[in-house]
């Protein structure tokens, strides 16, 4: 079966926590704070690898979960760091965050390397909260919380031609004919369920070409087979457009040409740029003759490169190749994907959150508030006044007025309340 798509979920490790711990020894009645640091979380890590070329691995593992970091220990020892986990993932995958389907990474490069979720960050222990009037703190800090994703893995297969057309057109018989992949050939329609990938030689350079299902009307619509895979052509250089020159039905090559033109460029916009070849298949056959001038003419007027070739008997492939080869040079490599995942600044990343909850009443809240207040002995007079530093510095004060606050009006801050006076 071949896999291209997945959704997985991925969650790095929670930091360890700071430790809370006093020296103690023998004759030292009040030794100082020993509380060590707690260990940093796991990241999850993302590598593309040039060994793999399938998700199929994802069929059965769907959850990743790296280790948290050890918490922090007495005597000044710290928690260990979590190792990373490693997620390799073949050349040409795309990460996306599956609520918003915004890309995080586009794993385009071999040997790519990506954190997808940072691990938590180990928390302080309280040796680091010892100061001259606070000798013996009985605060340390929580580690970092983990980050938690679920993804939507994508692969592209990377080839430099796309072959596409109308179902039984030939493209399957053209790959097998100039490349060493062996796909399903026969005389009807969705022969190819899923895209078969083959590696032309030529005298210039080799190149990767792909057959991708038959296209049909309506097909940017979900009719049909082939625009599932579309996607698979996006990154192609050139796309080799296959017509059948002797259109068994009513149809002529023109029409049809056309129609799968405006099925690739009602699934993208990307898909208009791309250059084409007109490849008129099955020139072996007596209907084939009657539609060649009407063909050249259309491809003149649009200028498309036409090449008249019969796949089943090799006529005209040697040539076709040739000119891909050479055409292919001239050309850059595809776009990337631009990556357009942004972290939501939510309630653990945001240091102050300032809330109007009702006339006259707010409230202050976020992670660096919070834990001020844990280290912060506010019955204390010097307790009291760096409380109020903090706010003035931190421009907490001013946060609040452009929110509306006045004299009198009170302040909500974990279970605290305070009335505000300047
Ligand atoms: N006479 C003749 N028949 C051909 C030629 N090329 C392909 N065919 C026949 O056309 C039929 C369809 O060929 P395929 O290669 O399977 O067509 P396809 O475009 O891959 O079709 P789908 O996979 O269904 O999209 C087969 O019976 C082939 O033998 C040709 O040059 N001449
Ligand atoms: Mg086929």
């Amino acid at each position: 079966m071949f896999i291209d798509k997945v959704e997985i979920s991925v969650k790095s490790g929670a930091g360890g926590n700071g430790c809370v711990s006093f020296r103690r020894e023998k004759y030292i009645p009040n030794g100082g704070p020993d509380g060590g640091d707690g260990g940093k979380g796991g990241d999850i890590v993302f590598v593309s690898d040039t060994g793999l070329n399938s998700l199929i691995d994802f069929r059965y593992k769907k959850k990743f979960v790296a280790k948290s970091g050890e918490n922090g220990g007495k005597k000044n020892c710290s928690g260990k760091d979590a190792d990373d986990l490693i997620i390799k993932v073949p050349v040409g995958t795309i990460i996306r965050e599956a609520n918003s389907k915004k890309i995080m990474a586009d794993m385009s490069q071999p040997n790519q390397k990506r954190i997808i979720a940072k691990g938590g960050k180990g928390g302080n222990g309280n040796q680091h909260y010892a100061t001259s009037r606070r000798q013996a703190p009985r605060y340390s800090e929580q580690g970092g919380m983990p980050q938690e994703y679920k993804l939507i893995l994508e692969l592209k297969l990377i080839a430099d031609v796309g072959l596409v057309g109308m179902p039984n057109a030939g493209k399957s018989t053209l790959l097998s004919m100039v490349t060493n992949a062996k796909p399903k050939i026969a005389n009807y329609q969705f022969t190819t369920l899923a895209p078969n990938l083959g590696v032309v030689r030529s005298k210039f350079n080799d190149f990767v070409m792909a057959d991708i299902p038959g296209l049909i009307e309506g097909a940017s619509h979900g009719m049909g087979l082939g625009y599932e895979f579309l996607r698979h052509i996006e990154r192609t250089k050139l796309l080799l457009h296959v017509v059948d020159l002797a259109c068994p039905d009513a149809s002529n090559p023109v029409d049809n040409i056309k129609k799968i033109n405006n099925e690739l460029f009602e699934y993208s916009k990307a898909l208009e740029g791309k250059k084409q070849i007109i490849v008129g298949n099955k020139i072996d056959l007596p209907n084939a003759q009657k539609n060649i001038e009407e063909l050249e003419k259309f491809c003149l007027q649009n200028n498309y490169k036409l090449f008249l070739i019969s796949a089943a008997t090799n006529v005209g492939l040697n040539e076709l190749m040739l000119y891909t080869a050479k055409l292919l040079e001239t050309i850059e490599d595809t776009v990337t994907f631009s990556e357009d995942y942004v972290e939501e600044e939510t309630v653990e990343n945001k240091r102050f959150i300032v809330e109007k909850i009702c006339d006259g009443y707010f409230k202050v809240s976020g992670k660096a508030v919070e834990k001020m207040m844990g280290y912060t002995n506010l019955e204390t007079d010097e307790g009291f006044n760096f409380f109020q530093k903090y706010f003035r510095e931190n421009k907490i004060i001013d946060l609040l007025k452009e929110k509306g606050m006045q004299e009198g009006d009170t302040i909500k801050i974990l279970n605290y309340e305070f009335e505000y006076f300047e």
